[in-house]
């Protein structure tokens, strides 16, 4: 029996071995993909996302009862780009394993750094594919709200929560546009604390001055999550978003769209690893950044000559 085989089975050594493999890209990993990508589609993608420290792995956990409750199996992900440390080993992942295990099928997974961010984000959404093709119908993925990767991993989640504390400083003009521009849905977490309230405040405030992407509206809850207070409310708004979008298109424009993204996504990253480095190798960078920085030739022209040089057929092999 081979491990694709024991994976289909829903062996759980299975499916960490296979995530592993997918994020190590260890030989044949684009092969192992394409046999998951049929079995894929079925699961919804959540992300949380926020400041650090904010209380998204405590959110998370309180969540992901809720959805074990109800019987949904659960795959979380929490991916830190600052860490050095990944592959699922992590103690903090076992306690929250066992603490979540007893209420139902779920399965943890922390992903941190690798090489560029660009990376992560790829890396983030295959291993969501691969719990979504074990039968997780519920992947929820914890990221620190802090860069790019954060907006490429909200690409992958159906919907959205930007999580803010009412200490994460002089309220919501200091977080990032871009991040504020990625929520579906904002939780004001540690309301116990002082200042909850203004903050929501702050936050309606900015969402009534600016221009609304859709026909949703962008909720605002305040939640506890140390407490458990306000999880089931959030839970609430999370599945009204869900609604909201399956009655936005239709299955099969909605198949398109996300056909349309990964096909787009899938062929850019493939170019990245494959056509890019062999272009721009450290020599031919270098070469050309003397006679550039020599006033000798332009940087246009010379990614130009570059480009129009290459065979694509030959160069993206899988
Ligand atoms: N007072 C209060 N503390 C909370 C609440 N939710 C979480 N915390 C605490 O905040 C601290 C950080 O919680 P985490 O869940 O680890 O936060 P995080 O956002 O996942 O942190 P990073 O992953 O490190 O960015 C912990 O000590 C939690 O117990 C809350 O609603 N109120
Ligand atoms: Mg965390």
């Amino acid at each position: 029996m081979t491990v694709l085989d024991r994976f289909f089975e829903k062996d759980r050594a299975a499916l960490s071995r296979i995530i592993s493999f997918i994020e190590n890209r260890e030989d044949g990993y684009l092969r192992l993909l394409s046999r998951l990508y049929p079995n894929c589609g079925k699961g919804y993608k959540i992300g949380i996302t926020g400041p650090p420290g904010a209380g998204k792995s405590t959110l998370v956990d309180k969540l992901a009862s809720y959805y074990l409750e109800e019987g949904h199996s659960v795959g979380i992900i929490a991916v830190d780009p600052t860490s050095p440390f990944t592959g699922g080993a992590l103690l903090g992942d076992r306690i929250r394993m066992q603490e979540l295990s007893g209420k139902g099928e779920v399965f943890i997974r922390s992903m941190a750094t690798r090489g560029s961010g660009g990376g992560l984000a790829a890396a983030t959404r295959e291993v969501s594919m691969v719990m979504d093709a074990f039968g997780c119908d519920i992947v929820i993925i914890e990221t620190v709200g802090v860069g790019q990767v954060e907006l490429d991993i909200a690409e992958v989640c159906n919907t959205t929560v930007v999580v803010l504390v009412p200490e994460s400083g002089d309220g919501v003009q200091t977080l990032k546009a871009g991040l504020m521009e990625i929520a579906n849905i904002f939780a004001v977490n540690k309301a116990d604390r002082q200042g909850s309230g203004r903050l929501v405040s702050e936050i309606r405030h900015m969402l009534d001055t600016r221009q609304k992407r859709d026909d949703w509206n962008l909720p605002v809850v305040k939640t506890e999550a140390v407490n458990n207070v306000g999880i089931e409310g959030l839970k609430g708004k999370i599945d009204l978003h869900r609604e909201f979008l399956l009655s936005q298109k239709s299955a099969e424009e909605r198949l398109m769209e996300r056909a349309r993204y990964e096909l787009n996504m899938i062929t850019r990253n493939r170019i990245i690893d494959t056509v890019v480095p062999e272009l721009l190798d450290e020599q031919t960078v270098n070469y050309y950044a003397r006679i550039i920085s020599e006033g000798e030739v332009d940087p246009y022209s010379v990614a130009e000559e570059l480009v129009s040089g290459i065979d694509i057929k030959k160069k993206v092999k899988v």
